[in-house]
């Protein structure tokens, strides 16, 4: 099979179990779950890489009826997403009859043009037969490509599911390196911000040999400090030493000025922790480096 990839939105009720779902597919704990409906105020986005492809999932707050200024924002931001991504996977549970909230959003996505899968959660509270019923009525007022029975809590039926999602992706290359969970997009910017310097302060061969993947973005506990580590790739020896420089100057000097803007960008103090790799010819083997714009 060829490689798959593409942006696939979590949508559902709040509290049917959709960051619990999310945490299993990518099999790390990335979204935050509690049993308080509207935990998750912004798209979160994880990253699943298999051999079959690449999945972007984003975990979109539930769509219901707005009743305040945060609740328009919330069901904007939901709404947005349905059809900018390649699969909807629509999560419902198994334990509750289909009442309002669902009918409004089911009328939502009766308009949306993106392929929806259904995955009918909780499938551990009822009978299968409950389950099924729930299915063939939401069936009778969406389109559905595929249907799927859960546990998201037990993992039941997610291998299943992911294998149905990675059907209906386009083939395309992968868009974020193999081994990323999460996509916060100011970690590229700090990136852009070091390279930035990088091409400042060295000469020709050095820019194009250079990749500059950041680590860690993690504020400190009481302080104002946000820690932030990143690997500066190149791809020989003899580059490696020009970036440090003698004596360490070189990276020293680019550290320092790239501080300063991380600083600005964040509002907060930086301390910068950065260390140089040897990476023979990333340019010929990683995708993700040139997806990312990190070359010419
Ligand atoms: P979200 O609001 O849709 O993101 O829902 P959460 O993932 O936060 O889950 C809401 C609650 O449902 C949590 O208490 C979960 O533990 C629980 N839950 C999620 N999936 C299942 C499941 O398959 N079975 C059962 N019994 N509970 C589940
Ligand atoms: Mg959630
Ligand atoms: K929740």
């Amino acid at each position: 099979m060829s490689y798959k990839s593409g942006f696939v939105s979590i949508i559902g009720r709040p509290n049917v179990g959709k960051s619990t779902l999310l945490n299993q597919m990518v099999g790390t704990k990335i979204a935050i779950m509690s049993d308080k409906p509207q935990t998750t105020r912004n798209k979160i986005r994880a990253v699943l890489t298999s051999a079959m492809g690449q999945i972007i999932f984003i975990d979109t707050p539930g769509v219901q009826k707005p009743r305040n200024k945060l609740g328009e924002f919330m069901l904007k931001q939901a709404l947005t997403s349905l059809n900018e991504v390649d699969v909807l996977l629509y999560v419902v549970e198994a334990n509750s009859p289909i009442g309002p909230q669902e009918n409004y959003l089911l009328k939502t996505l009766a308009e949306v043009k993106t392929p929806i899968i259904l995955a009918v959660n909780k499938i551990d509270m009822v009978k299968m037969s409950e389950a099924q019923n729930i299915a063939s009525q939401i069936k009778s007022k969406i389109q559905v490509a595929k249907t799927y029975f859960l546990s998201a809590l037990n993992g039941v039926g997610v291998a299943e599911l992911l294998t149905g999602i990675f059907e209906l992706l386009p083939e395309g290359p992968p868009y974020y390196p193999e081994g990323q969970v999460t996509d916060y997009p100011e970690r590229f910017i700090i990136a852009e911000y070091i390279r930035e310097q990088i091409l400042h302060l060295t000469r020709e061969e050095i820019p194009h040999s250079v990749a500059v993947v950041v680590e860690e973005v993690k504020p400190r506990e009481n302080s104002n400090t946000v820690y932030v580590s990143a690997i500066i790739y190149v791809e020989r020896d003899s580059q490696k030493g020009i970036i440090i420089g003698k004596n360490g100057q070189m990276l020293k000097e680019i550290g320092q000025r790239a501080r300063l803007e991380i600083e600005r960008l964040l509002g907060s103090n930086i301390y910068l922790d950065l260390w140089v790799k040897v990476k023979e010819d990333w340019r010929n083997k990683d995708v993700w480096i040139r997806n990312f714009g990190f070359t010419e």
